[in-house]
């Protein structure tokens, strides 16, 4: 009887101490979160295509000159369907990444959420005063280039790789008008680099980095780059800066399967195929 007792209080005394050890573990989660959230001040949510690039360009660029804006990478798998989830949704209604949240806004109020990479570009240059001019006519200029990505060399680019990459059979009016609009707007950037280092002179903007991860982005379908030398030159100076070696070193980190082939189900939930979530 004693020693049925004594093995009741030792169930007891250990079914105490997990317990414990389980609310200490919790409470070590909770307080890494926390800390985690109240030093990064950018909500980046994000999977490592050409759109996201171009925030992490910009963020790591930042942390180059000393102005960081401490972030923390919200992966959005966009393969497995995430983008339709209703919180992503809540601040992107597009259903694409990338978005931002900031949680420390200028004016101290509630978090500010941006979708739409160029919107993002503008809002964290302009939050830091850097890679945007502040005069109204290199600003024009930087935003003109900015939108001219967004309209033309991102779009065209990517129905180019749709066409050559992604779609089910192949359509050679869709590849030829794709190919030949990805070519003209190539033509366009370079003529414009030449005789200047980047698209606004000098400095490097938010224009660069909004095109750089347009050029040329699908290994199985390259677009050929050697009718643009100012083009190939101005890649390879982006390429070679620390930040961008860090933010695009951050593909893998993300998503270990990047660059290979989309399973069927991911090709249904990217191409609006019937399978969202
Ligand atoms: N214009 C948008 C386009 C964003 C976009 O197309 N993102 C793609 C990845 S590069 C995406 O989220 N795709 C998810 C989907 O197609 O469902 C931007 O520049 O932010």
């Amino acid at each position: 009887m004693a020693t049925g007792g004594m093995v009741a209080a030792a169930a007891i005394v250990a079914k105490r101490d997990a317990l414990a050890a389980l609310r200490d573990e919790r409470c070590r989660r909770t307080l890494k979160t926390r800390f985690r959230d109240r030093t990064a001040m950018i909500e980046l949510h994000y999977w490592p295509t050409p759109n996201g690039h171009k925030v992490t360009l910009l963020l790591e660029e930042l942390a180059e000159i000393g102005h960081a804006l401490p972030y923390e990478i919200k992966p959005v798998n966009i393969g497995a369907g995430e983008q339709f989830q209703p919180e992503f949704l809540a601040i992107a209604p597009n259903n694409r990444m990338p978005a931002i949240m900031d949680t420390a806004p200028a004016d101290g109020a509630a978090p500010v959420s941006v979708f739409e990479s160029g919107a993002i570009l503008l809002y964290l240059a302009e939050k830091t005063g850097r890679f945007i001019p502040s005069d109204p006519r290199g600003r024009a200029d930087c935003l003109q280039w900015l939108f001219w990505q967004m309209a033309g060399l991102g779009p065209m680019t990517g129905q180019y790789g749709h066409f050559n990459v992604y779609a089910p059979e192949r359509i050679p009016y869709a590849i030829d008008r794709y190919t030949r609009e990805a070519q003209r707007l190539l033509g366009v950037l370079d003529s414009r680099l030449h005789g200047r280092d980047f698209l606004l002179g000098e400095a490097y903007t938010i224009a660069d980095m909004a095109c750089y991860p347009w050029i040329d982005p699908y290994k199985t379908a390259p677009i050929d780059l050697s009718p643009y030398a100012e083009v190939r030159r101005w890649r390879a100076a982006i390429r070679a800066r620390p930040a961008t070696q860090r933010a695009y070193a951050l593909t893998k980190q993300v998503n270990p399967q990047a660059g290979q082939r989309l399973s069927e189900a991911q090709r249904r939930i990217l191409f609006g195929l019937g399978n969202a979530p």
